[in-house]
């Protein structure tokens, strides 16, 4: 890895260890695609202050040689142009990876929140929960109890939201083709923040996003495969029909 002045600040759990947030987990990816080393700032959400520095309240946020970048798809698109070599988009034209992007954040952020928001909750420091409860029962209308319940339905939705992917990994090994670029990225970090906090396995075997989701787990030497999980054991134990 080349020796950088990347800082990256990372939202993280009760446990520092636990880096669960799917956007950041866009931003390790895209790194570890461009083989640049970051230090990794652990972050919560009653950290404000920690990142007042870029002006808004959210993580990822990028500090490379002293510019603040806020945004997963900004700080993709600034890795991009000032770090060209290994493209991250490879022969994908950005607007199209930024549709997936979109399509993530806008179909597979509340379908899978529908799943694991609860076990989000559970894995926060305490500091922390007040804040995420109100703030997330505001967004979603619900309480995090009532947005979870009869998780084999709404795994059953899930499956239907991610036919158009399903689609697409059936005939090829990634959403970039034959390697991955940050469109797989952007997906699969929406699978890394179930996978970090929640014992619900939200994909069969037999389904070709396993397979693909399991070529990233194990894609940069097992980086992704290797993080902190809350639950490891509970998740192999739980299955839904
Ligand atoms: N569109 C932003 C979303 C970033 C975002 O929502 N991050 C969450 C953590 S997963 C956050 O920091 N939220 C702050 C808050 O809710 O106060 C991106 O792609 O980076």
């Amino acid at each position: 890895m080349a020796a950088t002045e990347l800082t990256l600040y990372e939202l993280t759990g009760a446990n520092p260890e636990l880096r669960f947030s799917p956007f950041c987990w866009r931003i390790r990816l895209a790194l570890a695609h461009k083989r640049l080393n970051a230090n990794c700032i652990a972050w919560r959400f009653s950290d404000k202050q920690k990142i007042a520095f870029s002006g808004q309240g959210a993580v990822p946020v990028l500090v490379d040689h002293g510019q603040s970048i806020h945004d997963s798809w900004r700080i993709a698109k600034h890795l991009e142009e000032n770090y060209p070599s290994q493209s991250l988009f490879g022969n994908a034209s950005a607007s199209l990876v930024q549709f997936v992007n979109a399509w993530a954040d806008r179909a597979l952020v509340p379908a899978i929140a529908q799943i694991v928001i609860l076990d989000v909750f559970n894995g926060l420091h305490e500091q922390d929960k007040a804040y995420f409860r109100a703030s997330r029962e505001k967004m979603l209308g619900a309480s995090l109890e009532a947005v979870v319940e009869d998780k084999p339905t709404k795994i059953t939705k899930l499956k239907r939201v991610l036919a158009p992917l399903r689609q697409a990994l059936g005939e090829q090994a990634y959403l970039g083709g034959n390697a991955a670029n940050y469109a797989d990225y952007c997906v699969f970090g929406m699978f890394m923040w179930a996978r970090c906090v929640s014992p619900s396995e939200l994909l069969e075997k037999e389904d070709p996003i396993y397979t693909w989701r399991e070529r990233l787990l194990d894609a940069f030497d097992g980086m992704a495969r290797a993080a902190f999980t809350v639950s490891e054991n509970q998740r192999l134990k739980v299955t839904y029909p």
